[in-house]
C-alpha cells in the first residue's frame, strides 16, 4: 500500500482509518473520498475528493489522478437502513462494490472491503460460528454481504485482483457514530450513560452479538492488507471479533464506572429480528492462523477507554 483511495471516508470506519493511514503511509498518499463534505480532519488535513461511488467514471478519474495502488471501499448502507430501503441498498452496496472492483481491476490495485457478521443467517451455527459454514442471511444487508464476498473472490480468481476482506462485528467508537446498524445500541449506550445515566435499549436482554473496539478494527484492516499473500488460504472474508455480549453485560460494565446507570428496554422488532438472525459469537481462528489477527480490547478495557474519551469529547 503506497497510494491509497478510501471511499465512504466520512463514515464510522473511514473517519478513523483515514487519519491512521495518513500517519503510517504519509498524508499525501491517502486520498479520502465521500459523497458529502464536512469540516472534519478527513477533509481538511489531506487530499479529499467528493465521490459518488455509483459514478464509475468519476471513481476511475480520481484513482488515475492520484495514481493509487490500493482501494479501501467503505461506502455502504448498514443493516437497519438496508432493511428499510432494500432496493437502494442493493443498488448502492452492490453497484458501488462492483465499480470499485472494476477500477481496481483496470488499475491493478490491491482491494479491501468490509463484510459483516450480517453475512450469516438463522441456519448458520450460532455459537463459535466457523469461518467456512452455511451463509443464508435473511436480510438485504446480508444478501449484499454474501454476494460481495463472492464477487471479491471472483475478481481475485478471474482477474487476479488482490482482494481481501473482514467480516466485522459491531464496531464501537467514540469518534464517529455508526448510523443505521443493528449493533449501534452498543455505541449509543455510552453516550446516554454519560449524558443521562440511563439508556433505553432497542435490542432485548439476552441477545448476544459480536463486537469490536475501533482501534482493533483499524489494526485488523492494516494487518490483513500488509499480510503476505502466500499465507492467505481465505480472502473474502475473514471472521474477526473481540468480544460477544448481551445488553445486560454492557450495562453492568458501565455501572462499574457510573453506579447510577439504569437500563430500560423498548425492543425494535425490525432490529431485533435482524439481531436474532445473526450469530451469538464467531470464531476468528482462520484470521489468527493466516495473518496473526489478535484483538487488544475486551469489554472491560473498551468500556474504560470509551467512557474516558467520551467524557472529554462531550465536555
Ligand atoms: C450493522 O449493525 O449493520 C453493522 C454490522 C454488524 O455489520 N454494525
Amino acid at each position: 500500500m503506497k497510494k491509497i483511495l478510501l471511499t465512504g471516508a466520512l463514515g464510522q470506519i473511514g473517519s478513523e482509518l483515514t487519519g491512521k493511514m495518513r500517519e503510517i503511509y504519509g498524508t499525501d498518499n491517502v486520498i479520502a473520498t465521500d459523497i458529502r463534505q464536512t469540516d472534519s480532519e478527513v477533509v481538511t488535513a489531506g487530499p479529499f475528493e467528493i465521490l459518488d461511488v455509483m459514478d464509475i467514471e468519476a471513481m476511475g478519474n480520481i484513482a488515475k489522478k492520484y495514481n493509487v495502488d490500493t482501494i479501501i471501499h467503505l461506502a455502504a448502507l448498514l443493516s437497519a437502513t438496508a432493511e428499510a430501503k432494500p432496493l437502494l441498498a442493493w443498488n448502492l452496496n452492490m453497484g458501488g462494490l462492483v465499480n470499485a472492483l472494476e477500477v481496481s481491476r483496470e488499475l491493478q490495485c490491491q482491494f479491501f472491503t468490509p463484510s459483516s457478521i450480517g453475512a450469516f443467517g438463522p441456519t448458520t451455527p450460532k455459537d463459535c460460528t466457523p469461518q467456512d459454514t452455511i451463509q443464508r442471511p435473511t436480510t438485504m444487508y446480508g444478501v449484499n454481504k454474501v454476494a460481495g464476498e463472492l464477487l471479491c473472490d471472483y475478481y481475485y480468481q478471474k482477474f487476479g485482483v488482490d482482494t481481501r476482506g473482514l467480516r466485522f462485528p459491531g464496531l464501537i467508537s467514540y469518534v464517529a457514530p455508526p448510523g443505521g446498524g443493528t449493533t449501534d445500541y452498543a455505541v449509543e449506550i455510552y453516550y446516554e450513560a454519560i449524558k443521562n445515566e440511563r439508556y433505553t435499549s432497542y435490542i432485548d436482554r439476552g441477545t448476544y452479538m459480536d463486537m469490536m473496539y475501533m482501534p482493533d478494527a483499524l489494526n485488523a484492516i492494516i494487518d490483513l492488507m500488509e499480510a503476505n499473500p502466500s499465507n492467505l488460504k481465505h480472502r473474502n472474508s475473514f471472521n474477526v471479533t473481540a468480544m460477544s455480549f448481551e445488553p445486560e453485560q454492557i450495562a453492568a460494565e458501565i455501572r462499574k464506572h457510573i453506579p447510577a446507570f439504569e437500563m430500560e428496554y423498548q425492543v425494535d422488532p425490525v432490529r431485533q429480528t435482524i439481531a436474532n438472525s445473526w450469530p451469538n459469537s464467531i470464531d476468528p481462528t482462520a484470521a489468527s492462523e493466516e495473518w496473526g489477527f489478535k484483538a487488544d480490547y475486551d469489554l472491560a478495557k473498551m468500556t474504560t477507554d470509551m467512557l474516558e474519551k467520551l467524557k472529554m469529547k462531550l465536555g
